[in-house]
């Protein structure tokens, strides 16, 4: 069972008199049981302070400030306002449906994959063709040639005759070249955990982060979105429409700059002792070099504001474009280093291979895959599941 992010605490012990927090691993609706899959790779001075089980969240004594639903622009702090706690049972149904999305969207790739092993025999044939099916699937040359060496070997150390069986190795090659991109988003570790969101034109931004927001909100997390996406004013006005839904905190600015923006909002942030704080950026092509350095402003200001952040640069990646993914995961991670990503739209044409191409050359943890424009669309990443929607 995994959560949809671990909450974390730091690693020096609170004082004797003030109520330890209770660690929690936030149960919310996005917990279904991997079958066989071990246990995330969580380093070990933050294993210990993860438990084991899922702990409900404590009782409505936390409070979480919630914005006045009427100005965005405003920096006011609102009076504090106790919500009941959340810690709902662990649902299947939503990770059902989401897994059967992502199934649905990825059915073009593992029917051409299946077609593969129909035949009787294991031969160079049933290779050759498995490695053009990988390829048009996106997984790039380099992951292609090391799933293709890897079942080999696991065929011969298993003595496999059977091309049906050959199907099920190939899914514990792949499910073991996508593992290491498998890992929790964490929180509260920093407070607050600063993130920013960067990515190109239209990949899902923005409506992941508010569905990022929900998810951190009905965890209790108190979250404060930073509109750091000046250039249109509609994408001022669609973040502050999560920012409605999900009732947290926003800093924005009409036609400010990107980097003030987002330097005031984590001040902001750290004055109001917010949890999270979540910076939206501008669509951009990593070939539009000044509006890349911009990126980089944009993070070295962060540092000004909050010397340890930010704490994540993540990238939302389309899964439909394919191998330019990749090459958006390496332009974006040499300009800023990322630290995790999330990959959009796999409920769509997306042919799903090019993580597998991610893995094999440059594995940035993907922390959520996205099926579509519902808050539950948006999951954890598991390597076991995803290696078996795309190739079951
Ligand atoms: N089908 C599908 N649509 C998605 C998914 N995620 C986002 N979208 C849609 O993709 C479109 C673009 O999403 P945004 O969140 O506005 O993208 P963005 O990256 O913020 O865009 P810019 O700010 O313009 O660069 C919207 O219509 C979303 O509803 C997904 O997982 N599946
Ligand atoms: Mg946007």
């Amino acid at each position: 069972m995994f959560s949809f992010f671990k909450k974390k605490f730091g690693a020096a012990p609170p004082p004797t008199s003030a109520p330890e927090p209770v660690p929690v691993v936030v149960p919310v609706p996005a917990l279904a049981p991997i079958p066989a899959a071990p246990p995330d790779p969580v380093p070990a001075q933050v294993a210990a302070a993860v438990p084991p089980e899922l702990v409900p969240v404590p009782p409505a004594s936390v409070p979480v400030e919630r914005a006045p639903s009427a100005s965005h622009d405003a920096v006011e702090v609102p009076a504090p306002v106790p919500v009941p706690a959340v810690a709902p049972a662990p649902a299947l149904e939503p990770r059902r449906s989401w897994m059967e999305k992502l199934r649905q969207g990825l059915r073009k790739t593992s029917s051409s994959i299946a077609q593969v092993f129909t035949g009787t025999r294991i031969d160079d044939a049933l290779y050759e063709e498995l490695e053009a099916a990988l390829l048009m699937a996106d997984a790039g040359v380099k992951a292609t040639e090391f799933l293709l060496e890897d079942l080999k070997r696991r065929v011969k150390e298993t003595k496999t005759t059977e091309p049906q069986a050959v199907r099920g190795l190939l899914v514990e090659s792949l499910a073991a070249l996508l593992k290491p991109l498998e890992k929790s988003l964490a929180v509260g570790v920093h407070t607050p955990t600063v993130m920013m969101v960067v990515g190109v034109n239209g990949a899902g931004k923005t409506t992941s982060i508010g569905k990022l927001t929900r998810h951190l909100a009905e965890a209790n997390q108190k979250v404060l979105l930073a509109a750091a996406d000046t250039f249109r004013a509609a994408a001022r006005e669609q973040l502050s429409v999560w920012a409605d839904r999900t009732q947290v905190e926003i800093v924005s600015q009409e036609g400010g700059d990107p980097a003030s923006v987002t330097f005031d909002a984590v001040n902001a942030g750290r004055a109001r002792a917010c949890d999270v704080v979540l910076a939206d950026t501008a669509g951009r092509l990593p070939t539009q070099l000044h509006l890349m350095e911009e990126l980089k402003k944009i993070k070295r200001v962060i540092t000004k504001a909050q010397a340890d952040a930010p704490h994540e640069v993540l990238l939302v990646v389309d899964g439909n474009t394919g191998q330019n993914a990749l090459s958006q995961v390496k332009s974006f991670d040499d300009a800023l280093g990322l630290t995790g990503l999330i990959v959009t739209k796999l409920d769509g044409t997306a042919k799903g291979g090019v993580l597998a191409a991610i893995a094999r050359e440059r594995a940035i943890p993907v922390y959520f895959i996205g099926v579509g424009e519902k808050l539950e669309d948006l999951q954890t990443f598991n390597a076991r599941e995803f290696a078996q929607a795309l190739l079951e």
